[in-house]
């Protein structure tokens, strides 16, 4: 069992190509004949760098076919065995863009799970293989990544000023020096601009809303101008029992703003796309919402599905400090339905 279970310090001596996450950004389909469906995978890599790969769905089932024969515990009487992740099976009959639409969410899910492995299987050759960039992926030019990263959209210092005007009653603080973040979960700003506050991290440090990206950062260099309301302090809620609050972040054009929502009856365990949905419609009295998370980078990424809302969930378990008294581990970010500029398009 401990084999499954991935040790941080021999994560940190790997080297830097080796992939830490991969996202499916898009599927598009092959012009020529016979049609299939290639899955545009965004890849990143430990040491920060981000490429595009197009794979189609029959080398993830190689990939998973090539892992099976070497680390599977039934095939294998070696020391070195694992429990894969599932793969979504084979489908025979449908229309493949469809069958190619569905398969998103359960292949990141899949991707998500096979890159959280421990960090010597992340060297198999066939793994490396799978993410690696080939020139072919590099010639390729992606249609419309429509699925669905945020763009960090640059405001300049200026514009940040008049949002500042606009939005006087929102927690915010001024930079105070520019800081450049050591990891994704951190922000990365330049003196004189204006950060939205999400968050208390501990005394040192604050999450905040900075350019359409979320992330943490000291506390001391900034300059608070309208502080967050006085909250209790950041104790995780007891195993087991019912979480009655959440909190969202609304994505407006300029700005962004926290709401915290209060169920009476308590926050279900999975709870379904459909109930958040409508839940947040009436709040937010707007039909036209998209609902997203924010992933380990910073980016947002829409959920469509209760798949998506189960990745949503495994992701919050990276950001302890969201982790309050009476609310669930995770954090719904709210945009408008038809706002595709707070995603990253970039490859
Ligand atoms: C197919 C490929 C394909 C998947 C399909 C899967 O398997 O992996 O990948 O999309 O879901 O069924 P395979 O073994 O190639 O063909 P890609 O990359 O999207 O192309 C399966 C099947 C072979 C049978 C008969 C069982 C009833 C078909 C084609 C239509 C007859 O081929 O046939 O096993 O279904």
């Amino acid at each position: 069992m401990h084999q499954q279970l991935r040790g941080e310090s021999d994560y940190e001596q790997l080297p830097d190509d080796v992939p830490m996450s991969a996202h499916i950004a898009d599927v598009e389909q092959n012009k020529g004949i016979p049609t299939f469906c290639l899955f545009v995978i965004q890849v990143k890599l430990k040491g920060g760098r981000r490429y595009l790969i197009f794979r189609r769905y029959r080398q993830f089932h190689r990939l998973q076919c090539r892992l099976k024969e070497k680390l599977d515990p039934e095939n294998n009487r070696n020391f070195n065995t694992c429990i894969l992740p599932e793969l979504p099976g084979k489908v025979y009959l449908g229309n493949k863009q469809g069958i190619a639409e569905k398969r998103i969410p359960e292949l990141n899910l899949y991707l998500k799970k096979l890159l959280a492995l421990p960090a010597w299987i992340l060297l198999d050759e066939d793994l490396r293989i799978f993410f690696y960039q080939t020139t072919e992926d590099c010639e390729q030019v992606p249609k419309s990544l429509r699925r669905l990263r945020p763009h960090t959209r640059k405001i300049n210092s200026k514009t940040a000023k008049e949002d500042a005007n606009l939005n006087a009653e929102l927690p915010r603080a001024e930079v105070l020096y520019n800081f450049t973040g050591t990891s994704v979960l951190e922000l990365t700003f330049k003196a004189g601009d204006i950060i939205y506050l999400l968050n208390k991290v501990n005394e040192e440090w604050l999450e905040g809303n900075y350019c359409n990206s979320t992330g943490i950062f000291p506390k001391s260099f900034v300059r608070i101008i309208k502080d967050l309301p006085h909250e209790s302090p950041a104790t995780s809620k007891e195993e087991g029992s019912v979480a009655h609050s959440f909190r969202c972040v609304y994505h407006d054009v300029h700005c962004c703003q926290m709401k915290d929502i209060y169920l009476g009856g308590g926050i279900p365990l999975q709870p379904e796309y459909t109930f958040l949905l409508s839940l947040l419609r009436t709040e937010f009295t707007n039909e036209a919402i998209a609902l997203n998370y924010c992933d380990p980078e910073g980016d947002l990424i829409r959920i469509t599905d209760n798949k998506d809302v189960e990745l949503m969930m495994m992701e919050a378990e990276e950001k302890p400090w969201l982790q309050k008294a009476d609310y669930v581990p995770w954090r719904l970010h709210v945009t408008r339905k038809d706002d595709l500029s707070v995603y990253n398009t970039r490859p």
